[in-house]
């Protein structure tokens, strides 16, 4: 599957919490072009449900809990995100849904480049065909 999970440098203050923080290029194969993040989703609400062509993002959730789903065309794996310190690594290609599995959970996304609506998969036929045509991956 074309993700890896990654430890985000995390550093803790005795009962002053804690400072997380990656940097383009140097922490991510990428520059960020783009951050976004997503809140005030009940429990229980999916999202997502596309694949991207080309975008690379670091998605990561510093509150709450999110399970993210990825899908290669021929098998799904689950992965629960629940700690500022973690952080899932996408390449392009992989079908996405995600599970708040708590209210108010937050997701945050550092993407490599700009918004573009032609860059989404939004089917998921289009997105097996894609799969097969092989026009991957970054
Ligand atoms: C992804 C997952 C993890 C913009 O206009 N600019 C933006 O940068 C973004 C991210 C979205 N939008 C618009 C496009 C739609 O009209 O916001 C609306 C909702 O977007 P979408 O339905 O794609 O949201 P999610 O939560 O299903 O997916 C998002 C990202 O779009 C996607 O790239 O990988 O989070």
């Amino acid at each position: 599957m074309n993700y890896s999970i990654i430890h985000i440098k995390t550093i803790e203050a005795e009962q002053c919490g804690r400072i997380s923080f990656f940097e383009g290029i140097h922490d991510l194969p990428f520059e960020i072009r783009r951050i976004y993040y997503i809140s005030g989703v009940p429990e229980g609400k999916m999202r997502g449900f596309h694949a991207h062509k080309t975008l690379r993002q670091l998605l990561f959730c510093p509150y709450g809990e999110i399970e993210i789903i990825l899908d290669n065309g021929e098998e799904r794996e689950h992965i629960v995100l629940n700690r500022p310190d973690q952080g899932i690594l996408l390449k392009s290609g992989l079908w996405r849904e995600m599970l708040w599995k708590k209210s108010d959970s937050v997701l945050c996304v550092a993407a490599s480049d700009f918004y573009d609506p032609e860059d989404y998969i939004r089917d998921y036929d289009a997105f097996l065909e894609f799969r097969k045509s092989g026009e991957m991956y970054t």
